[in-house]
């Protein structure tokens, strides 16, 4: 595994950046979680994007542009010769003193990752479907720190997700702080009703996820009703269907919320079709390498 950073590649061992980085101390930088098929980066654009927008929101100086972070990005890849890939994209405020002030901090590293695989969920999961359950731990307030913000602090997930482990499941759902749905700690969610498609929308607590916006639009190719739209705990109970979508996750069908068996019990037909569109779409398209 080579390890890309501010223009260098290291061996995994080697791989090192300050203590004193603020990413490290504070959590103050930002990243990016993309994947590659069959030597294409899905969506690489998209995720450059955000990561830029992350970083614009949180004054964070990143040293690189849009066109070099995909160049980067891509050598990155190619020096690792992994036909399929999972890409953690990382810029950090830089080191700084032991106070908060980004100030102080002279220029972040630009990371990068390249990783085989990331198993988000047991592969088992995909084919039978996940019970999750709805965790105390409300998704941070877009008026505090604005879930579009991809930022390195990501204990808000992280209490959702210890908060499902206790309750012996893999996966959270996350309410906003109205107590609507928001999504889960690294997914967004959907619920299928009567042929038509839920997602909330990203004003309140959510991510405006790439591979939610993949699925919306594979969906409104196909003819298929899609609604971005508050979604009450209520709805996901009696919905036909519900799955996640996520970089790390893909399409991940859900069985069981909060103790309710969803539908049938059995990943729905929308979802396995879906899944299905979604695999199609990634092989076919990307930067290739
Ligand atoms: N919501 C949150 C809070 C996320 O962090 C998504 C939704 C899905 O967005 P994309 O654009 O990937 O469809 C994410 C992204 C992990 C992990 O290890 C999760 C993400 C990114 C990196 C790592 O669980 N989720």
């Amino acid at each position: 595994m080579k390890i890309y950073i501010d223009g260098k590649f290291y061996a995994k061992e080697d791989a090192k950046i300050s203590v004193f980085d603020h990413g490290l101390l504070y959590g103050d930088g930002v990243f990016e979680g993309i994947r590659s098929y069959n030597r294409r980066v899905f969506k690489l654009s998209e995720h450059i994007d955000r990561l830029l927008e992350s970083a614009q929101s949180i004054m964070l100086k990143v040293g690189m542009t849009k066109e070099q972070l995909i160049k980067a990005t891509v050598a990155a890849l190619k020096e690792n010769k992994l036909e399929n890939a999972y890409i953690r994209l990382i810029v950090t405020r830089g080191p700084g003193d032991l106070g908060l002030d980004p100030r102080k901090c002279c220029q972040g590293s630009t990371v990068i990752i390249i990783a085989d695989k990331i198993n988000l969920y047991p592969e088992k999961m995909y084919r039978e479907g996940l019970a999750i359950v709805t965790v105390p731990t409300v998704r941070n307030l877009p008026e505090a720190l604005n879930p579009q913000i991809k930022s390195l602090n990501y204990l808000n997930n992280i209490l959702a997700k210890i908060e499902a482990a206790n309750a012996g499941c893999d996966e959270a759902i996350m309410l906003d702080s109205l107590g609507y749905v928001a999504e889960c700690t690294g997914d967004n969610i959907f619920v299928v009703k009567n042929g038509h498609l839920y997602t909330p929308p990203q004003c309140m607590g959510t991510l405006r996820g790439i591979t939610r916006d993949s699925i919306l639009e594979i969906a409104r190719k196909n003819r298929i009703e899609t609604h971005e739209h508050v979604i009450t705990r209520h709805e996901v109970y009696i919905s036909d269907e519900c799955f996640l979508t996520g970089t790390a996750a893909e399409v991940i069908p859900v069985v069981k919320v909060d103790g309710r068996v969803i539908g049938s019990g059995k990943p729905g037909k929308l979802t396995l079709s879906l899944m299905k569109k979604f695999k199609e779409l990634t092989v076919k398209n990307g930067v290739k390498y």
